[in-house]
């Protein structure tokens, strides 16, 4: 191989970024790590010698930074989450790296196609969606602007589920990403942590008279765990990854074995392996089961023991574990994490009740992702009980003491002490974790302006009033690195070429476009690059799906998790409608237009499976009639993933974000869409708000109720009926998915979508319908204005500065956290 590269100097095939040396350090992989020659390798084997090649450049940098970070004075953040959803790492630790270049030159000397070996990486889908997704932005913000941080979760075995459709309906396969072995991450056996489960309390005496508890456990399991770091970009600070991986305390039970129960020796291994085995594919949707909670508390454990472990190995004492911590709770579903910190500060380390509870909240602080009812985690007592004996009464014992001051403060009013409670105690026992969460942070925030102003006014109202300096706002925000210079490098060379470089790592740079926004050889410039990534995108879909669209036409695009509260449903009828004008009414006219969806349904969801289904079978109608001439199209787009969404945010004219008013808390492919020049068509809702303000009301196409006017609405007694009789297209609509012109001819298969929509439509879509279907004809309107289309697309590239995940990690850093970046924290000791 070496023949056929530059010769390089063999010191550095390990960390040189030249072509000749990325060339060599790529056949050293592939002989010594892989043991392929390159003519016999496969297409795989090569992926894994470049990505082994990639990593040894990581690896340098984290190396240096592990030393930098080991002093006692340094404070660092532990983000909490049981998901993070990082999406491919090779593409993306070339560009951080800034060796795409040279990469590509390297493996062109050699032959081959550096996009397609990037394409070959299977990504670890590791959540559901957007808050698994934010964790993986924080994790990039957080290691390009050098902030010591660690993100801790759980190596699920099996992922998400991969997505395929099936005549029309939505079937799910398990999702074996760790098939051939995951390059990026190292195993940590020599930090493994055991983990205790079930059993019973015991009280007891200490030699010094102080009353103790000690917990003797049902079982144990051992956490494992596997580092990535995630490196920032172009710099060389990293944050860590570290995942855990469940195994049994002993791989195999050997008394049980030479007595021949073969099956009991491997029962115990298989029980404890399972709790790291797969993720739960359900999102706003509490699912109560005891293996969840179990794997809850097993990367909670593993992590605050961990941090311990760091504590004690740079010599701080545990009074100071919260100046050295600060951990960041991702939702509820770390929560147990307030009363597994005060367990080993009081059992295992034996600090004093009021010391113990001073640290833990220091220490904690929780985002609030949801509003939905149906999401928020409560479990059953006796269940959690079982599971977690101790923390059970650790639990009372918080609650107690809390609710003393509740009593103290507001006497007489058991109402407000019952709302307040950890416990629920209306009828069955259960734990409220989000009030435990509330209860153990110094800092509880919600994620758009919209939505932590409903959690203090309508989820915590009574927290609130008791103690309003602990609420506050951090509007989530994207990596512009992954999804603007990644998924679209047209447009960021672009705009490289007009402003210059450096708006990467500061987002409001971009406002220097709008100088340009009303120039025509730039816009026509911006067009092209638009018109380049429909063309791919157009081509991916006709691959994928079969199905051809046109690139010249409007790119209408909704891609996020099936659910009645994203209104996908509002989107297909407006579609229908659409479809009836341009049949029946020969003078209606259209842009022609692509809808594209894309997004899974949590696998028991049965309503957001028919949704999918229909949009398939409205698909199948309208793509194969004649009449229309090919001037709407609808595809869904199977098996939305991150690699997926780095094809398809780029190609976007129209992002439909169109959920009802209150429900989505804020959404951040709204923000995704944005950067990369797409228009919104969408409601009041969540992060749409800010969009709106920033990009400006003429550059956003609104429409629809208000989060107050919903409530309003409900309130007087909404009746979905109402609107169906009073607005004859509507009815027509409704009335065709009924008379089985979808389902050939099947009166009942949609029955269940449009009774509930008659009957109780939860989430107002006939209500919003008018509103929807009037607007969809003011951005057809606009898209005939090319020139004023792109300088509104332009003004919105221009204006996202606000939602570059970089704005709120500092958020969080300086209000929540506290902490500076390393090179600080050094400087301001030496
Ligand atoms: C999402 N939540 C919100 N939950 O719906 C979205 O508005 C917000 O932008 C995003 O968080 C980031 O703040 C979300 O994705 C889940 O997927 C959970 C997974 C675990 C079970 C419960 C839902």
């Amino acid at each position: 191989m070496a023949n056929k590269t530059t010769a390089p100097n063999p010191e550095h095939t390990r960390t040189g970024m030249n072509p000749g040396t990325l060339a060599a350090a790529f056949g050293d992989n592939l002989n010594f790590v892989i043991g392929r020659p390159l003519e016999l390798s496969s297409a795989e084997q090569r992926y894994q010698a470049l990505a082994q090649s990639v990593r040894d450049r990581l690896m340098q940098r984290w190396v240096k930074q592990v030393e930098l970070q080991n002093r006692p004075e340094i404070r660092d953040v532990a983000y909490l989450s049981a998901e993070f959803l990082v999406g491919p790492h090779l593409g993306n630790t070339l560009l951080n790296l800034g060796i795409t270049e040279s990469a590509r030159a390297a493996m062109s000397e050699l032959g081959l196609d550096l996009e397609a070996l990037i394409g070959l990486e299977e990504e670890p889908g590791l959540g559901n969606g957007g808050l698994g997704r934010l964790a993986a932005c924080y994790l990039d913000s957080l290691a390009t602007l050098g902030y010591p941080a660690t993100g801790y979760g759980i190596r699920y075995e099996f992922g998400i589920f991969d997505q395929i459709i099936r005549d029309g309906w939505q079937s799910e396969v398990t999702d074996k990403w760790l098939r051939h072995g995951n390059v990026w991450e190292i195993a940590r056996p020599e930090f493994a942590q055991v983990v205790k489960l079930g059993g019973h309390t015991e009280p007891y005496t200490d030699d010094n008279g102080i009353y103790r508890v000690r917990w003797v456990p049902g079982r144990v399991v051992v956490g494992i765990p596997y580092d990535t770091p995630i490196l920032g970009y172009g710099v060389d600070t990293c944050a860590l990854l570290r995942l855990w991986s469940a195994e049994a305390a002993q791989s195999f039970d050997f008394e049980d074995f030479n007595r021949g129960d073969y099956y009991g020796a491997v029962e115990d291994k298989v029980a404890s392996e399972t709790i790291s085995k797969v993720l739960y594919p359900n999102d706003e949707q509490f699912e109560g089961k005891r293996l969840r909670l179990e794997q809850q508390y097993f990367f909670v454990c593993c992590s605050i023991k961990d941090m311990i472990r760091l504590c004690q190995r740079r010599g701080l004492p545990l009074e100071r574990f919260h100046e050295m911590h600060r951990i960041q709770l991702n939702d509820t579903h770390p929560s147990v994490a307030v009363a597994e910190l005060m367990r080993q500060l009081l059992d295992k380390h034996e600090l004093a009740w009021d010391q113990a509870w001073d640290i833990t909240r220091q220490a904690m602080s929780y985002t609030n992702h949801t509003l939905l009812p149906e999401a928020l985690e409560k479990w059953p007592l006796p269940l959690f009980a079982s599971v977690l004996p101790r923390h059970a009464e650790i639990i009372f014992e918080i609650n107690r003491r809390f609710l003393d001051e509740v009593r103290q403060r507001f006497p007489g009013d058991d109402g407000k002490v019952a709302r307040l409670s950890i416990i629920d105690e209306s009828g069955e026992k259960y734990v409220r974790m989000a009030n435990l969460a509330v209860v153990g942070s110094h800092a509880v925030n919600g994620v758009a302006e919209l939505h932590s102003e409903l959690v203090t006014s309508q989820l915590f109202t009574d927290f609130h009033q008791m103690d309003p300096g602990r609420f506050t706002n951090v509007t989530n925000g994207v990596t512009p690195r992954r999804f603007v210079a990644l998924s679209n490098p047209g447009l960021a060379r672009l705009i490289d070429d007009t402003i210059g470089p450096g708006w990467l790592t500061d987002m409001s740079r971009l406002r220097e476009l709008e100088a340009h926004a009303g120039d025509a050889a730039f816009q026509e410039a911006w067009r092209r690059v638009k018109q380049d990534n429909k063309t791919r995108l157009a081509r991916i879909i006709q691959a994928r799906t079969g199905v051809t669209v046109d690139p010249g036409s409007l790119f209408d695009i909704q891609v996020k998790r099936i659910h009645e509260y994203k209104r996908q449903h509002l989107n297909v009828l407006n579609i229908i409608a659409l479809y009836q004008r341009l049949k029946h009414d020969g003078q209606v006219s259209t842009m022609p237009r692509t809808f594209l969806f894309g997004g899974k349904a949590a696998p028991g969801y049965y309503m957001a499976k028919l949704i999918i289904k229909l949009i398939n079978s409205v698909a199948e109608v309208v793509n194969n009639d004649p009449e229309i001439r090919d001037l709407i199209k609808v595809v869904f787009l199977p098996d939305y993933n991150v690699k997926h969404a780095q094809n398809i945010y780029p190609a976007a004219e129209l992002s439909e974000q169109i959920s009802t008013a209150g429900k989505e808390a804020s959404g951040t492919g709204n923000m995704k869409f944005s950067m990369n020049g797409a228009l919104t068509i969408g409601t009041l809702d969540g992060a749409n708000v800010e969009i709106r303000e920033e990009v400006g009301a003429e550059n956003f196409f609104l429409f629809g109720l208000t989060a107050e006017q919903v409530q309003q609405l409900k309130a007087s007694g909404y009746n979905p009926m109402d609107y169906y009789h009073g607005d004859p297209e509507l009815k027509g609509v409704i009335d065709l998915i009924n008379c089985g012109l979808f389902s050939h001819g099947d009166t009942q298969l949609f029955r269940p979508l449009t009774d509930h929509l008659l009957n109780h439509d939860n989430y107002l879509l006939l209500a919003d319908y008018r509103a929807y279907v009037d607007c969809q004809q003011q951005v057809d309107h606009a898209f005939r204005d090319p020139a004023h289309w792109a300088r509104m697309s332009i003004l919105n590239v221009a204006r996202m500065g606000k939602f570059s995940s970089d704005r709120a990690i500092r958020e969080y850093a300086d209000r929540i956290w506290q902490i500076q970046p390393l090179e600080r924290q050094i400087g301001v000791q030496s």
